[in-house]
């Protein structure tokens, strides 16, 4: 890939910076997380004055990785000389910590990695051609430290990201370059089997109730062109888990399995309406179009979006969108 110009820049950035603050999207997902834990690591070992925040603790899901405590939740009042925001569409997305320091993020060289297809910062690398954030964090290492800046645990933090991101090689991100990435990251000896038994055979019995009853009621819009489910405060209640704490495991790996031309999950948000998940199996089905309806966005085949209407708006809205399909 031709990067080396903006590769340039960033190691420029990189090394003038003692500090360096890192952050992402407060719905930190295992790509925008593996990025975060490998800049961390990575930086430190560097000598730098580094700390990674987010304005949400790490989903217990990843707690495997002996690592969440490295993510902060506050942003200390000081200076840092460098922030980077990773896998992250827009600066807003930071959430919280975003809102309570704005003059940190207006005043603070800001560095944005992402994949997702929008530039904002004082430096930005965006390249939609990456499978994930952290396919482009392993490429900075590499070019800037060597392949040996690539330790047995910055690969497994990286390594999580591009599984995160393709699920598990399923998502029609899964390009020729993410199997060789992935290839170079075993040879820098990436736990694989620990990644999968983790991620993918390690659904706590709780979070395993919610599924099952979700999936037990399955409904259908436009004669089973999309087929979805609902969440309710009153399921997490009832089995004892964090509302924030589910994140796309669901939509992804059992919801996605049901047959159709795309899913979606209505999930009752604590902070009121619902938080809305589409995935589309289809090439013809674009879910970004509906997720816009809903005041959000993302990918082609996976997008998201929020409603305070009530759950029969929402869904007669999808079925409309449905309607059209070819
Ligand atoms: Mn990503």
């Amino acid at each position: 890939m031709e990067n080396q110009a903006v590769l340039f820049s960033i190691a420029k950035l990189f090394d003038e910076a003692d500090s360096i603050l890192l952050t992402a999207a407060e719905n930190l997902d295992g790509d925008a997380l593996g990025c975060l834990l490998a800049l961390e690591a990575y930086a430190r070992a560097k000598g730098k004055d580094v700390l990674a925040v987010n304005s949400r603790p790490v989903c217990p899901l990843y707690d495997f990785l002996g690592a969440s405590d490295r993510i902060k939740t506050e942003i200390p009042n000081r200076k840092y000389d460098l922030a980077i925001v990773c896998d992250t569409g827009d600066i807003s997305m930071i959430g919280r910590l975003y809102e309570e320091n704005r003059l940190f993020f207006e005043t603070t060289p800001l560095l944005n990695i992402d994949h997702h297809g929008s530039c904002y910062g004082d430096i930005c690398w965006m390249d939609p051609s990456y499978s994930a954030a952290c396919d482009m964090v392993a490429e900075f290492l590499e070019y800037h430290g060597g392949i040996s800046a690539i330790t047995p645990e910055i690969a497994n933090f990286l390594f999580l990201g591009i599984l995160y991101d393709t699920g598990c090689y399923r998502n029609t991100n899964t390009l020729p370059s993410t199997f060789e990435r992935s290839a170079k990251l075993l040879e820098r000896w990436a736990d694989y089997m620990k990644l999968i038994r983790n991620l993918y055979q390690s659904t706590p019995r709780s979070y395993a109730k919610i599924y099952w009853s979700a999936l037990s009621s399955v409904f259908e819009v436009s004669g089973g062109k999309g087929v979805w489910t609902v969440v309710t405060l009153d399921d997490f209640q009832k089995n004892d888990v964090d509302p924030y704490a589910l994140g796309n495991e669901f939509v992804n790996d059992y919801l996605r399995s049901v047959r159709a031309d795309f899913v979606f999950l209505l999930k009752e948000d604590p902070e009121g309406g619902y938080r809305i998940s589409f995935r589309s199996k289809n090439d013809g089905v674009d879910v970004r179009i509906i997720a816009a309806e809903f005041g959000g966005g993302g990918h082609k085949m996976a997008a998201g979006g929020r409603s305070l209407s009530p759950l029969s708006e929402i869904v007669a809205k999808i079925e409309d969108f449905a309607k059209n399909l070819p």
